[in-house]
């Protein structure tokens, strides 16, 4: 190690001891524990049960795998492990065992707001408990003031072109990050490996800080002036998020943005973004590498981008019905889009088989808020048509909507029609359920992942000699 890096290394991880010590005086004078207070407490006994469960059940089969599922993009393969949440195919989500309405329910809301606020989630996700108020407001404190970008990372941001597309721009950016890496600093000096999950901590709570920030950046070049307003220390995430997009003097939007970033975080361990950010860190790639890679996948058209693509999808229905949207004229559109050999965006799932309850939690926010929108009302009756006419075409397994189907209708209810920076904002949520798997990953020395691969010829000597035995 130089000299120069070993220095800074040693600067770094005493400016981290002293913001432990920060929250931990904190905490302790507030009288509850921090998020990463109770983290802590909690890890020997994660440690301890997964432990067990091995020396128990180690040996058990838990599953047949078939040439089909490697071939398939492995649907169905049980091989991750992933904490925060389980997805039931025809039930939908449940986060740390609770459904979208539980959390609707259970989860802190901000003073007058009725939608829960992620940093809950946050929470929840990393631990399994519902913090109280005061413990979110400490966390939404911390977040707001680590969330100042360094300068190289606005000055990449403001030296990206406009036609560079924001979801690239987004993964620049967290990679960028990279400089302000507690994990790979300590890694470098040499720490041990029981507190690599200390330094992934910080590291994912610095990330999520930041990408208010980032993404308004990006938002503000792109589209609007490149001002990015201030954050305020007083606010919660979603309304600062809010704010620095430039929508912040709405209340309704501030509760969608809430909404937003509560539902899109996490859908378990298999989707492209979270596979990705978790096996990435599997390397001991800092949670910035980490996340930049999920924000990657979660740019393909056939995950988060299918956000943009319905906005897109639906402004062309619109110049082809020419005014009639007749339940036949979009049974017509959606034949035509079908037999051009294209999907329908927002419809269909990997795992899913009923209508996406983050689909449905959406609606029943635009049902509250915007009943009479035009581009609501059309979403409704494509909600009425679609369904059949993908069970007549017969390829899907699942003719129902998914969250990207609604999620963009609202942005553009509320005046945020520039749908190319929409899985900007997935982004930002799918962060929330990433980052608390990183931290567990690394509490419970979850190793370097590599399933085994064949060759299509190495594939028919085993499948042939299996048959024949
Ligand atoms: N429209 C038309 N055809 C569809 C379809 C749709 N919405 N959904 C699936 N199909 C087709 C597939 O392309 C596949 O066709 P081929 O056999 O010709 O390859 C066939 O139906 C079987 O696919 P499946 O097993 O039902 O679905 P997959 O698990 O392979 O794919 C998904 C899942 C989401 C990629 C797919 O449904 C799709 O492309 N949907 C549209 C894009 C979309 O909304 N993506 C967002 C998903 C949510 C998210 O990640 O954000």
């Amino acid at each position: 190690m130089s000299l120069r890096f070993a220095s800074q290394t040693l600067r770094s991880n005493s400016l981290l001891k002293k913001n432990s010590i920060l929250l931990a005086t904190r905490s302790y004078s507030s009288g509850e524990k921090t998020l990463k207070q109770r983290f802590a407490e909690l890890i020997p006994e994660k440690v301890d049960q997964i432990k067990q469960l091995k020396k128990d059940y180690g040996s058990t089969v838990i599953g047949e795998l078939t040439l089909d599922q490697a071939y398939g993009g492995m649907r169905g393969i049980k091989g991750l492990v992933w904490e925060g949440s389980v997805l039931d195919p025809v039930e939908g989500i449940r986060f740390r065992g609770r459904t979208i309405p539980d959390i609707q329910k259970e989860l802190p809301k901000a003073e007058g707001g009725s939608e829960p606020l992620p940093e809950a989630l946050f929470w929840l996700l990393l631990t399994g408990e519902v913090p109280t108020e005061s413990q979110v407001k400490t966390l939404s404190a911390e977040l707001a003031a680590r969330s100042q970008l360094p300068k190289h990372v606005e000055e990449l941001i403001d030296r990206s072109p406009s036609h560079l597309h924001p979801m690239a721009q987004f993964s620049i950016a967290v990679t960028a990050l990279e400089s302000e890496s507690q994990f790979a600093k300590a890694y470098a000096s040499g720490v041990s490996k029981k507190d690599y999950w200390n330094y992934t901590y910080e590291d994912s709570i610095e990330l999520l800080a930041k990408l208010p920030n980032i993404a308004a950046r990006i938002y503000q070049n792109v589209f609007k002036d490149g001002k990015v307003p201030s954050i305020n220390k007083d606010l919660d995430y979603g309304a600062n998020l809010a704010n620095l997009l430039g929508y912040g003097s709405n209340q309704e939007f501030v509760e969608l943005i809430r909404l937003y970033l509560t539902i899109h975080s996490d859908h378990e361990g298999g989707n492209v973004s979270a596979h990705t950010t978790h096996l990435v860190g599997s390397a001991l790639s800092s949670p910035f590498l980490s996340l930049a890679a999920g924000l990657n996948g979660l740019a393909g058209p056939l995950h988060g981008r299918a956000n943009q693509e319905v906005l897109e999808w639906l402004f062309k229905l619109k110049d082809d019905v020419k005014g009639d949207f007749s339940k036949e004229s979009i049974e017509k559109y959606l034949w035509d889009t079908l037999n051009a050999g294209r999907v329908v965006p927002g419809y269909g799932h990997a795992v899913l088989r009923k209508t996406d309850p983050r689909y449905t939690a959406q609606r029943e926010f635009a049902l509250k808020h915007l009943p009479d929108f035009d581009l609501f009302k059309l979403v409704s009756t494509i909600y009425e048509v679609a369904p059949e006419v993908l069970s007549k075409h017969g390829k899907t397994k699942n003719p129902w909507p998914n969250v990207d189907s609604h999620s963009g209708v609202l942005l553009q209810y509320y005046g945020l029609t520039e749908e190319s920076f929409y899985t900007v904002l997935f982004g930002v949520s799918r962060a929330f359920g990433v980052l608390p798997q990183l931290i567990i990953d690394r509490a419970v020395g979850a190793p370097i992942e590599r399933p085994k691969s064949f060759s299509t010829e190495k594939y028919i000597e085993l499948v042939k000699g299996l048959s024949n035995k």
